[in-house]
């Protein structure tokens, strides 16, 4: 099918591959051009070299192939690396009006902010601005607040473990806890569970369980995509034997195959099969998926009593709920056959019951998603499968460093030992009263309680949901200000005066100096760029930090900003003296492969109110939607980094050139009344209103009736703001109901 530009082919049966690896360069070669490019992927996720601002999947710890990276690691390096620069020309020749109009893809293309610029109250167009009157701006904005807590400090999880430190820090000396970030909206909901079920907000397995694991399930999460090195994992891990169960709505390439791009075999058109189990789950139907393995294997009496015992509360009321669920509801919910969860839960409960699961966007970001998460630990807990060689839980975490963020403090809601300790180091008093996360922060904004917005990286513009709402928001402040490497839609979403301050890459070098990351598995390693700055005015993050601190704070609370920010050391040492398992943190950071984080529910220990770990006897639901209406997910496409888009490609669901479409189920373009590549309007629905979204071509795609699915962030209109992960706060972004019409 095709119409104008664009075209839908039938999806891949596998990822990677040769293709994968021309896609990569030829991005690379032309935007960052060859030298600057290849430079740029001859350090990526070497233990000498910068850690891939692509995603978190942990680097291999012995043995590093030549060339450690992905295509979409590739591609996200090759978006930094640009050696294009836009300055003071770019922003007298367009208005800010006129950027706005344009796409996602055409601001990345762009290339790198060049210099600190300024939009005046009431100015058509950025001016440039020097970095010492930008700290005094924010310094005249944020002291003229009535209140510390009318600032809002968002960050994205692409900062260092320093750079989120040092902002904490400022923010808290400043006196707010609103420390929003973009976690908020990604894996909050498996924090929160897991802190409830096993005391720890983290994942339990390291890489080296992939290779004694029996069964791996991959729940709501498209590798292929998102975490292509997690692919080479996955086949390791099939070919030695494991079973490979993927849960998913969609038939994701990623899962189906692989094809190792630095296997001789790939380049002859082999690939090695993956999941052995498939199950096209109901959006939303994972919790009674779980629920009904769980169920089947105390029929089976498959549960490890001895761990049982030992380890974890609330069994007897969790086994009474599972009595009080009929298999009727349980199959009319997840849309599995009663046969199938039998299937599944007699292969996890065989052999040594060594199974991990996996899982991302597809379980965090639904309205109960923190029930269901708990339903994955309910399983693990049956099953005595944590906490042990070869089996636990594996959220994949997204940003390269959401996790060490959170560890170093970006949270809203950072507990008093942190802020006790945090105090006693810096001398300073800090707050206490919980912060913004960012569904409280877009409408403490929106309403006028918060007034100035400042970001350290990100595109809140155009993450968040219901983007017409938060647009508002972002409007109605005095100020807003970016740290930023490429421009994007936020720079122009603006308060009544926006700063645009630009910074170094990852891959650039900052003086020589070291910053440090933490993976998904709580590895913490050192990361050095080596290229030279796209321009000489960048600084570094942790610089603009100080600054900005030094301007807004001045002589009170008495922190030497500039000192500390002079050498990335100091500030590990006051990391080091805060936070609990940094230990010689500057010497162990440089070893190369750096060190793991004490992990308690790893060795079984449950820092949890009970002292075990705890089953969830959370009532069994999933979104029901009107009559005739959808459950929309919004997802990602092979060709972006969440809302930068590199291109308008999807390669493995078979799209190229276009990105405004929404999948449907075939017999569902039937019923709705339209024909492969017809356009349809899209209307959401929630209590407080409805939300539309015109002029997208159905394409036909297997996947569950009734379901939807359509591009983050194009499709973020739709997103209710009210409409969220209860307990997590994390928007419902895979769980929208919509109706559905064709276009006028
Ligand atoms: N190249 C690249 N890499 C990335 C990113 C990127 O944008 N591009 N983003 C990074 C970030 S921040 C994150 S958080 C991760 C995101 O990684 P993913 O979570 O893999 O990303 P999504 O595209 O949101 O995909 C969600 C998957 O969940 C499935 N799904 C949706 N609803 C349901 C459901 O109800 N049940 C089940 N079982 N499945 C469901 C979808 O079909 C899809 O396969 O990737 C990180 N890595
Ligand atoms: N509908 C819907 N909405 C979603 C999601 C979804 O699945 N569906 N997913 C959610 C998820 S999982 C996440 S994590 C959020 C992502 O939300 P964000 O983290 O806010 O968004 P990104 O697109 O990752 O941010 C990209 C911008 O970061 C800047 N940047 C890149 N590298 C650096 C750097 O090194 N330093 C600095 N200072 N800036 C840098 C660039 O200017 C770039 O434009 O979106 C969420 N929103
Ligand atoms: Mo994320």
């Amino acid at each position: 099918m095709s119409e104008n530009q664009g075209r839908a082919d039938a999806p891949e049966t596998h990822a990677a591959g040769p293709a994968a690896v021309f896609s990569s360069m030829e991005q690379v070669i032309r935007k960052a051009g060859v030298n600057r490019g290849l430079r740029a992927l001859a350090r990526l996720n070497q233990a000498d070299g910068f850690d891939c601002p692509s995603c978190a999947w942990p680097d291999p710890d012995g043995h590093r192939a030549m060339a450690e990276f992905c295509e979409n690691g590739a591609k996200a390096v090759a978006s930094e690396a640009m050696k294009h620069t836009i300055g003071r020309e770019f922003f007298a020749r367009h208005s800010v009006e006129e950027l706005a109009r344009e796409t996602d893809a055409w601001h990345d293309l762009q290339g790198r902010l060049a210099e600190p610029m300024l939009r005046r109250e009431g100015a058509s167009h950025y001016e440039p601005v020097s970095w010492d009157q930008a700290f005094a701006i924010l310094a005249e904005e944020l002291n003229a607040l009535a209140s510390p807590d009318e600032a809002v400090f968002y960050t994205s999880g692409r900062a260092s473990n320093e750079a989120a430190f040092l902002y904490q820090l400022f923010a808290r000396a400043f006196g707010t806890n609103n420390l929003p970030d973009c976690s908020n909206m990604c894996h909050e909901s498996s924090g929160l569970a897991l802190k409830q079920a096993i005391g720890v907000g983290k994942g339990t397995v390291m890489l080296e369980d992939f290779l004694e694991a029996d069964v791996i399930l991959c729940i709501g999460q498209n590798p292929g995509t998102n975490h292509p090195r997690m692919l080479s994992t996955l086949e390791a891990a099939v070919k030695r034997g494991a079973k490979l169960v993927a849960v998913n709505p969609l038939q994701e390439a990623g899962l189906l195959g692989f094809a190792h791009p630095q296997h001789v075999s790939a380049w002859l058109g082999r690939s090695t099969p993956l999941a052995s189990t498939y199950l096209q789950v109901k959006v939303n139907g994972d919790m009674a998926l779980l629920r009904g393995v769980a169920k089947q294997l105390v029929a089976n009496d498959a549960a490890d009593h001895g761990f049982l015992r030992e380890h974890t509360i609330g069994f007897d009321i969790y086994q009474e709920s599972l009595s009080d669920t009929g298999w009727e509801e349980i199959e009319e919910l997840s849309g599995i056959s009663r046969a199938a969860i039998a299937e599944l839960a007699a292969l996890m409960a065989s052999g040594d019951r060594r199974v991990i699961t996996c899982w991302a966007m597809g379980l965090t970001q639904h309205r109960n998603a923190v029930a269901t998460i708990r339903e994955v630990a309910n399983v693990h807990l049956l099953l005595g499968a944590i906490g042990r060689p070869g089996a636990g839980l594996c959220p994949v975490r997204g940003h390269s460093n959401v996790q060490g963020d959170r560890t170093m403090g970006i949270f809203e809601r950072m507990p008093e030992w942190f802020l006790a300790a945090l105090e006693k180091q810096a001398g300073v008093p800090v707050p206490r009263e919980h912060g913004f996360d960012t569904v409280d922060s877009i409408r403490a904004m929106h309403d006028g309680r918060a007034k100035v917005f400042f970001a350290l990286g990100g595109n809140f513009a155009q993450a968040t949901p219901d983007s017409t709402f938060t647009a508002e928001a972002l409007r109605h402040c005095r100020l807003t200000c970016h740290v930023s490497t490429k421009l994007n839609r936020s720079h122009l979403v603006t308060g009544r005066r926006a700063l645009i301050l630009p910074c170094l890459g990852r891959s650039e070098d900052d003086r020589g100096r070291i910053v440090s990351t933490e993976n998904s598995m709580g590895i913490v390693q050192s990361s050095q760029g080596r290229l030279p700055p796209a321009s000489a005015e960048l600084r570094s993050e942790i610089e603009i930090i100080a600054g900005m601190a030094e301007a807004v704070l001045g002589d009170r609370g008495r922190i030497r900003w500039r000192w500390l920010a002079e050498d990335y050391d100091r500030i590990r040492d006051w990391i080091e003296a805060v936070v609990p398992g940094f230990e010689n943190y500057n010497e162990r950071a440089r070893k190369p492969g750096g060190f793991h984080l004490p992990n308690a529910a790893r060795e079984r220990v449950w820092h949890t109110p009970g002292g075990k770990a705890a089953f969830s006897d959370a009532p069994l639901d999933a979104l029901r939607v009107a009559p005739g209406r959808f459950l929309l997910q919004t997802l990602r496409s092979h060709d972006q980094f969440n809302t930068t888009v590199y291109g308008l490609d999807d390669r493995y669901r078979g799209i190229s050139g276009m990105r405004d479409i929404v999948f449907l189920n075939p017999q569902d373009l039937v019923e709705v009344g339209v024909k492969p590549g017809q356009r349809v309007d899209l209307t959401s629905h929630w209590h407080d209103g409805e939300r539309h979204l015109t002029g997208l071509r159905a394409i036909p795609y297997q996947m569950p009736r009734g379901t939807a699915a359509a591009y983050f962030p194009e499709a973020n209109v739709l997103v209710p703001v009210g409409h969220v992960a209860e307990g997590s706060n994390t928007p419902a972004s895979k769980s929208i109901e919509i109706s559905i019409r064709p276009s006028r």
